[in-house]
């Protein structure tokens, strides 16, 4: 986007499966967070995409809530951004099976996540998990998206929602714009503590594995202590080093500081004295969020307002694509 001085159309979810995580954070929230100034930005809780695996429905409830007060802590202003929950705006779920009969089975099949969520679930691998890259097209398309931010692993859906917009658009004309991914170039895949080889997830019930954005100072250091690291001592980025690199990413991120001057910075001061920075350093960055959203928690007529709000202006914006899909398809309108 660099560059560019135009006001450009952002789009991006996440689902409110369980409390966010700092992956979560560094990786979408705090970029969307940039983006809001210059640009119409979109945001929302994708619940519906959490149906495709089993939740108790009052957890759901609650982490629905709680999700939407934290996406306003981490600074997505509800008068800057659209913030919205997606089962609000019916038209979501209306696109997502239209454009499912526009995905081809093939495709879908060969969808990482898919794969990945097919094998932690063996028990529940329904139809809705298959055609999540559907829904999420539809989710984009319907705002005419020009960019979706978001960490590494969503990569693979933009695509098939590329590729779904230029099937729709080859046969019925110019119905969508085709959106393009925005993923920054660091942060984008924050890994697990407690294995430095799997993604930082908040599904993950490993007690040491995701920091959570609402969890205590406390508990933030227990985490950053316990990391798993390798059995060197220099604090330096190299291959066969995932956990330290890792922690220097978060750092960086954090900071705002390079690679190099944290090598510097951390010379000869051995793994202990990084991971208690680190973990400093996140929880002061994590401080004002879980302060605010404490506040926020409060106050559930503003909260209810704003995604009252939220909901009618996204079913504003995305009703105008859905008419224009249903037209072309001969729907009788
Ligand atoms: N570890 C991560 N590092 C960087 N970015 C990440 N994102 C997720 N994990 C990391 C980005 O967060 C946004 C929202 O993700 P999502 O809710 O759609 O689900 P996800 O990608 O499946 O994230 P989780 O935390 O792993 O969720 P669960 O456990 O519910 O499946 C996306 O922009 C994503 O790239």
């Amino acid at each position: 986007m660099d560059g560019e001085s135009e006001r450009k159309i952002i789009l991006s979810g996440i689902q409110p499966t369980s409390t966010f995580t700092l992956g979560n954070y560094i990786g979408a929230m705090k970029n969307w967070k940039k983006l809001q100034d210059e640009n119409d930005c979109y945001y929302f809780l994708a619940d519906l995409h959490t149906l495709t695996i089993r939740l108790e429905p009052k957890e759901l409830r609650a982490k629905t809530a709680e999700n939407f007060a934290l996406l306003i802590a981490c600074g997505l202003a509800p008068e800057k951004s659209l913030i919205f929950i997606q089962s609000q705006v019916p038209t979501h779920a209306e696109a997502g099976w239209i454009l499912q009969c526009y995905t081809q089975f093939g495709e879908l099949s060969r969808m990482t996540q898919f794969k990945d969520k097919s094998k932690q679930h063996p028990e529940n691998i329904n139809a809705g998990l298959f055609a999540y890259p559907s829904l999420m097209a539809a989710d984009i398309l319907l705002y005419q998206a020009d960019y979706v931010p978001t960490g590494e692993d969503q990569k693979q859906h933009i695509e098939i929602a590329r590729d779904i917009a230029q099937r729709f658009n080859g046969l019925y004309g110019e119905v969508f714009k085709i959106p393009a991914p925005y993923i920054s170039k660091q942060g984008a895949r924050i890994m697990s503590l407690a294995d430095p080889a799997r993604k930082m997830s908040k599904s993950d019930l490993h007690p040491r594995g995701p920091v959570l954005l609402l969890d205590k100072p406390e508990i933030i250091m227990r985490k950053f202590k316990s990391a798993k690291t390798d059995s060197g001592t220099e604090v330096v980025y190299g291959e066969g080093k995932d956990g330290i690199n890792n922690l220097m990413t978060i750092y960086s991120c954090v900071t705002n500081r390079s690679f190099e001057e944290i090598e510097r910075e951390f010379s000869g001061q051995g793994y202990g004295a990084f991971k208690k920075a680190v973990g400093e350093a996140v929880i002061e960055e994590l401080r004002p969020i879980r302060e605010e959203h404490e506040r926020l928690m409060k106050d559930k007529i503003y909260l209810e307002s704003c995604f009252r709000q939220g909901a009618e202006k996204a079913f504003a914006i995305s009703r105008r694509t859905l008419t224009k899909m249903k037209k072309k398809l001969g729907l009788l309108m």
